[in-house]
């Protein structure tokens, strides 16, 4: 006999360690332990999710007649790390060697491969793009540009494609998204679930165990096993995909989902295959129930940036979160972790994500990411930040989005040019501003908007290696254009700012 191993984000019923695997004979690892529950302090509202859903995915393998040998967090003879775990289990069953399928994470890649027991991975076949396939388009780019990794998805998967042309005549709608926040969300936001036995057994322990880390346990409303999270899946399809397209950048103080999918968590962890959620968005578009602009800007998020990510991760190697292109050094400020600001944006922002684990994509990018790119903090500070607070977070996924999009420490590889923007374009898809005691309009006293000051130092500081970026000459020129006594007074203004920053005061 073999055990398999079935990791926190595996809880797929065709992970291909159990279609390998024998159920007559081999035995399925699963384990809740504190190395993984603690490698960056995780949102309780994530931990509680993993091990709800882990303990509802083991029991539906052994209704399905598997032997699950499960360890709980609180079992006495818990070794506290998977390896150990699979060393524990291996003596325990005899075992003649342990199957599993490839962890989205180096780390854990590395620990397996380093275990005294006779192992074999196996491909995590739950992807479109296989590293081979990923590698190949890859091969002799210059850049590596998303949008035409996509369309070989498109290909691919045959989603949204009209013979060899894509429905509609164009790959990508994305000109009639992106719309300013609306007045009214018709959406009423994800379906909440209400906590059974077995979560609220998890909520105490994450309670007892991890009730410091940042971020609210209660209420706990998410969906923590595949039907449910096909049941959240259709009420959105209804709901709010048909206007996902319009309002995907859009913020409001007083609507934290909009219209977003709040889908991620699931598919991540496996509760939902990807190619089956486009799959029934694709089948809206056909039926007439969803627009064409929703539809394919969804479905390239999914095909398109989710796999692109994958792929760079893996391509990039394990050094890839050291990354520092730019050398930004300063320490993540105390206001990521809950304390106060006074920026009405970044509040919101923060306060969303303590309170449901959740921001949707430009709240990463173009509030907290954007700030962070501003005011010169350490990428890596930064990394650890997105992957403890967003219960969608696995190194796979994030590390691309924020070393790569959102910092642009990876020099380039990801983002043509950084994701930066003065208070503007948040005041332009928000209605933030307005209840912020900063001022948008004012670019440079007291109330300027912190986001204009650190614009123009960012460009500044950073001129000799952006100012020939041709998608950013046009930036360079204005800041140019301004008197000599003006560009003085930003960059003094932003220098005090970052001190105020530094020193822990409340900006
Ligand atoms: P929707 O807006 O409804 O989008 C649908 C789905 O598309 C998402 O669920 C996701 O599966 C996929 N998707 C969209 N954009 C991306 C992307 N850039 N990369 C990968 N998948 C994408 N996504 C994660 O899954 N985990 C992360 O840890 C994560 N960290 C991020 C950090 C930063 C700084 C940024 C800018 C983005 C990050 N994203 C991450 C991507 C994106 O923000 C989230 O996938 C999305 O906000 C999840 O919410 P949703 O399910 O409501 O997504
Ligand atoms: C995120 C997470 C947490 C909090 N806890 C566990 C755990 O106790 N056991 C487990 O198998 N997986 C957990 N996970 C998910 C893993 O961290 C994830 O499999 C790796 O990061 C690889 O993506
Ligand atoms: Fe954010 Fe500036 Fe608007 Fe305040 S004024 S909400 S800091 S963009």
């Amino acid at each position: 006999m073999r055990l398999l191993l079935v990791l926190g984000d595996q809880l797929s019923p065709n992970l291909s360690v159990l279609q390998k695997g024998d159920k007559a004979q081999d035995v399925v690892v699963m384990a809740e332990v504190a190395d993984e529950a603690s490698y960056v302090p995780h949102h309780p509202k994530k931990i509680a999710f993993t091990f709800a859903a882990m303990r509802k995915f083991a029991q539906t393998l052994r209704d399905d007649g598997w032997t699950v040998a499960y360890t709980p967090l609180d079992d006495p003879h818990n070794s506290g790390s998977i390896t150990g775990e699979l060393i524990r289990r291996a003596s325990e069953h005899d075992a003649a060697g342990v199957v599993y399928t490839e962890p989205g994470e180096w780390r854990l890649i590395a620990a397996l491969g380093d275990m005294p027991l006779k192992t074999h991975c196996l491909p995590d076949t739950r992807f479109i793009a296989s590293h081979q396939d990923f590698d190949d388009w890859a091969e002799g780019r210059k850049q590596l540009r998303m949008e035409y990794f996509y369309r070989e998805m498109r290909r691919k998967t045959g989603l949204l494609m009209d013979g060899d042309q894509p429905e509609g005549g164009k790959w990508n709608y994305d000109h009639d998204n992106r719309k300013p926040a609306p007045d009214q969300v018709t959406y009423g936001g994800p379906m909440q679930f209400t906590p059974d036995d077995t979560i609220k057994e998890v909520l105490a322990l994450v309670a007892d165990r991890f009730g410091d880390n940042f971020g609210d346990l209660e209420p706990f409303w998410f969906a923590t096993d595949t039907g449910q999270a096909r049941q959240h899946l259709t009420q959105w399809i209804k709901g709010g995909l048909p206007k996902f397209g319009d309002f995907q950048d859009a913020m409001l103080d007083d609507n934290r989902f909009l219209y977003h999918a709040v889908i991620g968590l699931y598919i991540n962890a496996g509760l939902l295959d990807p190619l089956e959620v486009c799959q029934k968005v694709a089948q809206a578009y056909r039926d007439g129930d969803a627009p064409l602009n929703a539809v394919e800007g969804f479905i390239r998020q999914i095909i398109g940036w989710r796999e692109y990510v994958r792929g760079i991760y893996f391509r990039e190697g394990p050094e890839y979160t050291t990354r520092n292109a730019l050398g930004h050094d300063r320490a993540l400020p105390a206001m990521y972790w809950g304390a106060e600001t006074k920026m009405n944006c970044m509040s919101k922002a923060i306060g969303q994500t303590k309170a449901e684990a959740y921001a949707h994509h430009i709240q990463r990018l173009m509030v907290t990411g954007n700030f962070a790119l501003l005011a010169g903090i350490d990428p890596a500070q930064v990394h650890e930040w997105y992957l403890a607070v967003y219960a969608d977070a696995y190194e796979w996924v994030e590390a691309p989005n924020v070393i790569g999009m959102s910092q642009f420490a990876d020099d380039g590889i990801i983002a043509s040019k950084p994701y930066i923007s003065s208070g503007n374009y948040i005041h332009k898809m928000s209605d933030h501003c307005g209840a912020c005691a900063y001022r948008v309009q004012d670019k440079t006293g007291e109330k300027a908007c912190p986001f204009n000051l650190l614009y123009w130092h960012f460009l500044d500081r950073h001129r000799e290696r952006f100012e020939g970026n041709p998608r950013m000459g046009n930036m360079y020129r204005v800041w140019d254009r301004m008197d000599d006594a003006r560009r003085e007074t930003v960059l003094s203004e932003a220098d005090g700012f970052l001190k105020k920053l530094e020193a822990g005061e409340k900006v």
